[in-house]
């Protein structure tokens, strides 16, 4: 018996299989969850589509940006009378120019792009599927140290990721009454595409593995058994809370 038995995920954010929502789909499945999996267009179809196969799950486009496609997600999963036990928010989003350079440079439309797609589509998500969640359904987002800590290069995610973060206080306050919990990883740095595209990230995983108390960078599988730790019955008392999965890298002052 897995710890996800009878469960059902929705799983958003897979692009490819180095994604951190492909990691945490494969545990998921791996602990018995049921799963539905979304992909943000054409481009990503695919991928999704063979992951979502290959567990039995559903797969279904989502493009947060877009209430219509929130809601035709939703109506999709009501008309199938899918209900979810859990959802990943694994998405972020800003312009390559907005992720090098002064944070001041940003543009105003590049601003409400990266808020917007990276921190605004969580509460979307949770009003439009909320009618779906289970008792004690449990929500969660993917966020990194930026939000707290002034990161080179890491600029406009940094605010999205802090908003992201409040958001994530202000629906666990919003959904406990119905029993759902809301909280939010941030992982430490892991090469994906997303990643990459963050002026001088290969720097920022070298300082990681030197100066981490467990000195190595996490894998997205590190990342995806807390995932599944907080889909769990495991962790049914906590809500409003960011989990470090970071081998301690946010405690360090001076090393
Ligand atoms: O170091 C890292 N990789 C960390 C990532 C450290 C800490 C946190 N995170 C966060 C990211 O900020 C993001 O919120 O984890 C989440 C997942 O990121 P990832 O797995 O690192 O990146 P990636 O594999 O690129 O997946 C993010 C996906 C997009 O990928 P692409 O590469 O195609 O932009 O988010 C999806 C898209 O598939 N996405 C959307 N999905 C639906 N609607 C949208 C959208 N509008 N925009 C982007």
């Amino acid at each position: 018996m897995g710890l996800l038995s009878g469960k059902t995920a929705l799983v958003s954010g897979i692009a490819n299989r180095w994604s951190i929502a492909f990691a945490i789909a494969r545990a998921f499945h791996q602990h018995g969850a049921s799963l539905v999996l979304t992909y943000e267009g054409e481009r990503t179809q695919p991928e999704v589509e063979k992951q979502a196969a290959e567990y039995g799950g559903i797969a279904a486009m989502c493009d947060v940006g877009r209430d219509e496609s929130i809601a035709a997600l939703r109506d999709l999963l009501a008309g199938k009378g899918v209900k979810l036990d859990a959802l990943v928010h694994s998405i972020a989003f800003a312009r390559k120019e907005e992720l090098s350079g002064k944070y001041y440079a940003t543009s105003r439309d590049g601003f409400a792009l990266a808020l917007d797609v990276s921190a605004y589509s969580l509460a979307a998500l949770c009003r439009e599927l909320a009618p779906l969640f289970t008792e004690h359904a449990s929500v969660m987002t993917m966020t990194y140290l930026g939000s707290v800590r002034a990161v080179p290069s890491y600029n406009v995610m940094g605010v999205a990721k802090a908003a992201l973060e409040s958001s994530v206080r202000y629906l666990a306050a919003d959904l406990g009454e119905s029993g759902v919990r809301v909280n939010a990883i941030s992982a430490g740095p892991i090469k994906t595409a997303s990643a990459r595209a963050v002026g001088g990230f290969m720097s920022i995983l070298g300082e990681v593995a030197a100066k981490a108390p467990l000195r190595r960078n996490v894998s997205a599988d590190d990342v995806a058994n807390a995932a599944v730790f907080l889909a769990s019955d495991l962790s049914t008392a906590v809500t409003g809370h960011v989990l470090y999965v970071d081998c301690g890298y946010n405690v360090i002052g001076l090393s």
